[in-house]
């Protein structure tokens, strides 16, 4: 059988932005089913949806009121099927998002537990408690809220998001049901949110440092997690090869602040894949970034379970930003965008020459800045809210996309403006110019994707950060302030910069055939 996410190269569709067909500002389904030629000519093998289900949007759709069906912002049920058709008349497969550790406090059993009395069967879904522990919340402040009647609900995330109770069985029967919603509407996957959340130690004990992080804790990387989600790979396991080729997949996301916390979750039958976040988490240095890769390669060896390679998505800085910026970067006078987009570059032909699957998030392969100077009122992430904007939170990475013209919106909406506003100045960074131009960011995206290796992977001897995949195929890296002769080769695949004289300078990364 066919596991066609072992080097798969997944897109991330952030709906809210990638593209809008009713000119309301916001993107939706007839938007992204416009742009599917644009993915196709992309190259990419599947899409994953972030939340387009009914919801206040206080988490920007991560806090789901209705998990079976689309909410009337992004179109219907029947404009979700029309786009699974289309998409996999072009061989793209759909990967949902499936938000398990919590809902919405708009979701009809929130409403249901908090009109019942305490110790009801209908409390017992989420976690009510008569006083709170000092568990605080990833999103900052306490991770409890009392209700009228005073007793306090647990929320790892914000106080609209209230954690179901994995320890009540009708929790993981009832998502069974919204899995098996999904995959019988055609789906090849799920990625699962907050994959290392769910279950909580029952004695819900109060812990010395209660800052929040992503290391085993009395509320991530619990042990029975390993066995839920065996389960949940049975259920996959059970399709048939009725869409595509090959079984139907789910990615996990994990979080852990070291790889060793992951180890657990690469065993036979557990959830087929489970993100790999530390390549964007390592500095931009050869040394670190060598240790990272070679830890990775060593998490999967042996195991089934791949471990996609990922650079951005919609919670973390986008790259240009990142490597152009000293950490941890406020406004844009302190990023060096042109410093940043060289090392994006190079890191997107690391990312597509690892072995193993990798994931793209929109507006990546466009090279996007962070937007940093969205002005206060307009910023939308409940992490600014509840820090009270001592974090910036993660509006700047999901800005609308710009599509084409030379001012805002860029194409992304026939109205006149978008949800969350787009800077000026990226003109020169819209698909239509990026389109035109053959040493484009998305030229490189394009290029790379359809030239992926697929051999052996070795590391190149002599080099600080090379890697060979089979006989005939090299990723070379230079991060360093002296410039790298390039080793023997037949000719040259792919450069991030302009490559003179077979030397590789700072910040480049190229391909080449060896023979
Ligand atoms: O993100 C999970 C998340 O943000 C944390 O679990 C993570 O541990 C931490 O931020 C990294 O150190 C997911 C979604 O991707 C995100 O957009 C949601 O806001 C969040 O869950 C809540 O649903």
């Amino acid at each position: 059988m066919t596991q066609w996410w072992r080097d798969a190269v997944v897109y991330q569709i952030y709906p809210r932005s990638f593209a809008d067909g009713n000119g309301d500002g916001t993107g939706d389904f007839a938007g992204a089913l416009a742009r599917l030629p644009y993915l196709a000519e992309l190259g990419v093998d599947a899409v994953w949806f972030s939340p387009f289900y009914p919801s206040p949007l206080a988490d920007g759709g991560y806090d789901v009121a209705d998990y079976c069906d689309v909410d009337p912002r992004f179109g219907t049920l029947a404009d979700f099927d029309t786009f699974v058709a289309a998409a996999a008349g072009h061989g793209i497969r759909v990967i949902v998002d499936i938000v398990p550790n919590h809902c919405s406090s708009a979701h009809p059993a929130f409403q249901a537990a908090l009109a019942a009395e305490p110790g009801s069967p209908e409390r017992d879904l989420f976690i009510f408690r008569d006083a709170p522990n000092n568990w605080q919340s990833l999103f900052g402040g306490p991770a409890w809220t009392q209700t009228p009647d005073g007793q306090w609900y647990l929320h790892l995330f914000d106080s609209s998001q209230p954690d179901w109770n994995w320890a009540n069985p009708a929790v993981p029967a009832m998502f069974e049901k919204v899995l098996r919603f999904w995959l019988d509407r055609g789906v090849a996957g799920l990625r699962v949110d907050v994959a290392h959340g769910l279950f909580k130690d029952p004695e819900l004990p109060d812990v010395p440092d209660p800052t929040p992080s992503d290391r085993p804790s009395p509320w991530f990387h619990r042990p029975e997690l390993v066995a839920h989600y065996a389960t949940w790979r049975a259920i996959l396991d059970s399709y048939p090869e009725d869409v595509f080729p090959g079984r139907r997949t789910a990615v996990g996301e994990f979080w852990g602040d070291e790889i060793t916390h992951l180890e657990p979750y690469f065993i036979p039958g557990g959830m087929p894949q489970a993100f790999n976040f530390f390549l964007f988490q390592t500095a931009w240095d050869a040394a670190a970034l060598r240790h990272t890769i070679t830890a990775s390669l060593a998490l999967t060896e042996g195991s089934d379970v791949v471990a996609p390679w990922v650079i951005s998505n919609h919670d973390v800085m986008r790259p240009v930003s990142r490597y152009g910026a000293p950490a941890p970067a406020h406004s844009d006078a302190e990023v060096d965008v042109a410093l940043g987009t060289r090392r994006a570059r190079a890191a997107a032909l690391l990312l597509l020459a690892l072995p193993g699957s990798a994931y793209v998030y929109q507006g990546e392969e466009l090279g996007l800045p962070e937007f940093l100077d969205i002005p206060a009122a307009d910023r939308d992430d409940p992490v600014y809210r509840r820090s009270q904007g001592a974090r910036l939170g993660r509006d700047g990475c999901r800005v609308p996309i710009p599509w084409s013209c030379t001012a805002q919106p860029y194409g992304f909406t026939e109205g006149t403006s978008t949800w969350l506003p787009q800077p000026s100045g990226w003109g020169s960074l819209t698909v239509e110019a990026q389109l035109a131009d053959p040493s484009s960011t998305l030229t490189l995206y394009r290029q790379a994707i359809a030239g992926r290796p697929r051999g052996e992977f070795a590391w190149l001897d002599g080099y600080d950060l090379a890697f060979t995949r089979g006989d005939d195929f090299a990723c070379v890296l230079n991060l360093g302030a002296e410039p790298v002769p390039l080793p023997a080769h037949e000719s040259l695949l792919l450069a991030s910069d302009a490559i003179t004289d077979d030397v590789l300078p700072q910040d480049t990364a190229v391909w080449l055939r060896l023979r």
